[in-house]
């Protein structure tokens, strides 16, 4: 098969992966697609909760994948969880050739994988479209190899980078169409996350609407003292859908009996000098839990917060044609730069036009 073959098929697993963003976690999502005289036997991608894996639901749809070659975006599985390892489902199935873009750094499987796809004489060719591979699999790759989840920051601004104005508006400043991207953004990460201010200031929800998916992200909100109150939106909603609350050890005794209550889960997490929630230390607790991709909706502090320790990964901003100037709230927070070489920089992946906005796609 020609390498131009191969990456067609490639992409085509990719584009299956992307479609399980957000709903595999701890796991990740990856894509398969098996073919024979190019023609496709079967595709499939990790289900929702991490399980069944791609390989054995592309599997099960071809039927008889004999002779096949199978096209995997992540080094198929070597080890015996619910089921035997995925490695060893695609030698009994016959597949004559396995393609793959990425090692899995799991340790549990680590090249071992591979091994046993070639030990039983199945021509193996790895790293074809690595880089786009890397791209959908970056949340599950940071959580194995730095204990960390992915972070897109969302911003959503006036063309002079304000998010309210002097008293505080800030519904709306980008479009209905912005918004409904933002909720198929949310829908794309294991988790939506604010910071206690933003949750006070607004009683967001956090939810996936209007979107015809029942998937939910986890709702998370980095809140120290536990000051969010239970009788808001989202301690209301809390048994309907999850609620993570991340905060620290001074975290007053009612405040968690209250939000025990109402079903949230609360998380502990060392905080910062300044008493604060320490961003690094609440996302390594995050990640701890299995979670990938998490989706950073504000306010202006924990943004800051987070691009001056170097943890959010990508940029997602939108912006609005209009302006507030200076008197307005900025989207970010003080970042304590004291030379422009010290400026954080990141590299625009995308720019669309969204109704009457724009968003840009930044990555670090
Ligand atoms: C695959 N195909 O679609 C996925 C894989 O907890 P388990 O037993 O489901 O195993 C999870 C591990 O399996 C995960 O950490 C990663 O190494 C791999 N994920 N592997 O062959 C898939 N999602
Ligand atoms: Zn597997």
């Amino acid at each position: 098969m020609s390498r131009e073959a191969d990456e067609i098929h490639m992409a085509h697993a990719l584009r299956l992966a992307a479609r399980g963003l957000g709903t595999t976690w701890p796991n990740p999502s990856v894509g398969c697609v098996l073919v024979r005289d190019g023609r496709i036997l079967g595709r499939g991608w990790t289900q929702p909760g991490g399980r069944p894996h791609a390989e054995r639901v592309a599997l099960a749809a071809a039927g008889d994948a004999t002779g096949a070659t199978a096209y995997v975006t992540l080094e198929p599985c070597a080890h015996h969880g619910k089921t035997s390892p995925c490695a060893e489902a695609l030698v009994a199935a016959g597949v004559a050739r396995v393609v793959t873009a990425l090692t899995d750094p799991d340790p549990r499987v680590a090249g071992r994988g591979h091994a046993i796809l070639r030990t039983a004489g199945i021509a193996v060719t790895e790293g074809i479209l690595a880089d786009e591979a890397r791209r959908v699999t970056a949340g599950f790759l940071k959580r194995v190899t730095q204990g960390l989840p992915l972070v897109t920051l969302k911003l959503a601004t006036t063309l002079d980078g304000r998010i309210a104005t002097a008293t505080g508006e800030s519904r709306w400043i980008t479009g209905p169409d912005a918004r409904r991207m933002v909720h198929a953004m949310r829908m794309m990460h294991d988790a939506v996350m604010v910071g206690s201010g933003t949750a006070a200031a607004d009683d967001p929800d956090l939810t996936v609407r209007d979107m015809g998916s029942p998937h939910q992200p986890v709702r998370i909100v980095l809140d120290s003292r536990l000051a969010h109150s239970p009788d808001s939106r989202l301690g209301r909603s809390a048994k309907d859908h999850p609620v993570w609350l991340v905060h620290g050890p001074d975290a007053p005794g009612p405040a968690r009996t209250a939000w025990e209550a109402t079903g949230a889960r609360l998380i502990e997490a060392p905080p910062a000098a300044d008493g604060r929630t320490d961003p690094e230390a609440a996302l390594r607790a995050l990640a701890g839990r299995g979670l990938t991709r998490i989706f950073c909706e504000g306010g202006a502090g924990l943004a800051a917060r987070l691009i001056r320790q170097g943890l959010a990964d990508d940029l997602a901003v939108f912006h609005a044609g209009t302006l507030i100037g200076a008197e307005g709230t900025a989207a970010l927070g003080p970042l304590g730069l004291a030379a422009l070489a010290d400026a954080p920089r990141f590299t625009l992946r995308e720019t669309r036009q969204i109704g009457a906005d724009t968003l840009s796609l930044w990555s670090a």
